[in-house]
């Protein structure tokens, strides 16, 4: 029989992360009638297994010290898989390197803990480029697409996409350097593509080329085909961290998913001057079907004084043409709060999960200033009354005053003071 000693540090630690992993949820009071906040975010680096971070030998590890530290817990993919509320989370170390586990719970809000090991994630895509002898005679979409899976430094921020061909897809963002000698920080942004029937096992596709823009980031997978055809939410970008003439959250179509190529992406919701994403914006969580449209969860970017500030932001899309958006609220519809507000990135809200339950509830994965993640609660409907009865941004002070106005004057009479 094995004979092993505990450090009692260990034990002490163990006791402290059982009590954060059992500690119950609560609402806050925070209150707009769209959504609720809870107090507690569901995973923070504290969730993570001590064994994923220590050496528990205490002849190897005397002083039972943090070997692999982790320095993040946030943006997670999130799906209702065999009874369980499952994200797969961005977990990033403190060596800078981003990598994916799965942690789950019977309950949206609560009790998530992380399976024994994280996501091993094939490095290079199973269905390659097709052999040479028959290239010339295809379209130029079915050309060989250039496996850059093999070149991924970092791996980030999957959506979760449950589609009708029977697979659960994850896209997420595959970051590899630039062929920069001096800049050490310049990095290309694409798109992996990964597929799983249990986020267990996952097989590796090649990484989507999207032919008329050099960089993606932030692309997720519709549920359902489009013309028969594999329907993606992109970011057309020029360079890593600036979207340049990438003009929004586009869309576009590809036929063979085990050889993606997008030829033709159309602008879906723009970036607008001085409006929450006149800097950048970006698919958040996979869209949601709905009676009224396809639900869009996304996030917005402005620049200030201070430094990037993420928000949240909704838009609905047509069911038949899911490119074209047919509700679009004006502002925000979650920015970050209190203590949200600081972290490893400061100011920053980012969503690439949501789980829409039968009943229509709605629990919505936030991450908060690239540091840990929490959950907002509303329903469907809710979301959908918000998108659709909430005015549109009218884009410049004087109408914003007009529309502000309108709504008082209303109020006014309906009290019966006009
Ligand atoms: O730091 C904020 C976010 O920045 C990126 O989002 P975007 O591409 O829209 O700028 C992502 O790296 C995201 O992970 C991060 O939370």
């Amino acid at each position: 029989m094995s004979q092993f000693k505990l450090h009692p540090e260990y034990l002490r630690q163990k006791e402290r992360q059982e009590a954060l992993l059992a500690a119950q949820n609560h609402k806050t009071d925070f209150y707009n009638g769209i959504y609720d906040r809870w107090e507690n975010p569901v995973l923070t680096r504290d969730h993570v297994p001590l064994e994923w971070r220590y050496d528990l030998n205490p002849v190897t590890n005397p002083y039972f010290m943090e070997r692999l530290g982790v320095n993040a817990v946030m943006n997670a993919g999130a799906i209702y898989l065999n009874g369980k509320y499952c994200l797969v989370v961005r977990v990033e170390g403190n060596d800078r390197k981003s990598f994916f586990a799965v942690a789950e719970s019977d309950s949206p809000v609560e009790g998530f803990r992380f399976r024994e090991k994280p996501v091993i994630l094939p490095s290079s895509g199973t269905s390659g480029a097709l052999p040479l002898r028959r290239q010339a005679a295809l379209p130029l979409r079915s050309l060989p697409v250039p496996d850059t899976c093999a070149q991924e430094t970092n791996v980030y921020d999957m959506r979760l996409t449950r589609h009708e061909d029977g697979w659960i897809y994850g896209v997420f963002c595959s970051e590899r350097k630039a062929d920069s000698v001096n800049d050490l920080s310049a990095a290309v942004a694409s798109a992996g593509i990964v597929r799983t029937k249990d986020l267990d096992t996952w097989e590796r596709l090649p990484n989507l080329v999207t032919l008329r823009s050099p960089q993606q980031r932030n692309v997720a997978l519709l549920p359902e085909f489009v013309d028969g055809q594999y329907a993606f939410y992109t970011r057309p970008m020029d360079d890593f961290i600036e979207t340049g003439s990438g003009g929004g959250i586009g869309f576009g179509l590809c036929p063979d998913i085990t050889h993606p190529v997008i030829d033709e992406e159309i602008i879906t919701s723009p970036r607008r001057y001085h409006t929450i994403t006149e800097a950048k914006n970006g698919e958040g969580a996979t869209p949601i079907k709905t009676e009224r449209g396809w639900l869009h969860i996304a996030h917005g970017v402005r620049n200030t004084a201070a430094g990037l500030r993420y928000v949240l932001y909704v838009f609905v899309t047509d069911l038949r043409e899911p490119w074209k958006v047919i509700a679009e609220p004006s502002g925000f519809l979650l920015a970050p709060r209190g203590w949200e507000r600081v972290g490893d990135v400061s100011n920053v809200v980012f969503s690439n999960g949501a789980i829409a339950e039968a009943d229509g509830s709605l629990w919505i994965y936030y991450a908060a200033s690239d540091t840990r993640l929490h959950v907002a609660s509303t329903t469907v409907d809710k979301l959908l009354d918000f998108a659709f009865h909430t005015p549109a941004d009218p884009l410049r002070s004087g109408d914003c005053v007009a529309q502000r106005c309108q709504l008082i004057d209303n109020n006014l009479q309906y009290l019966g003071k006009l």
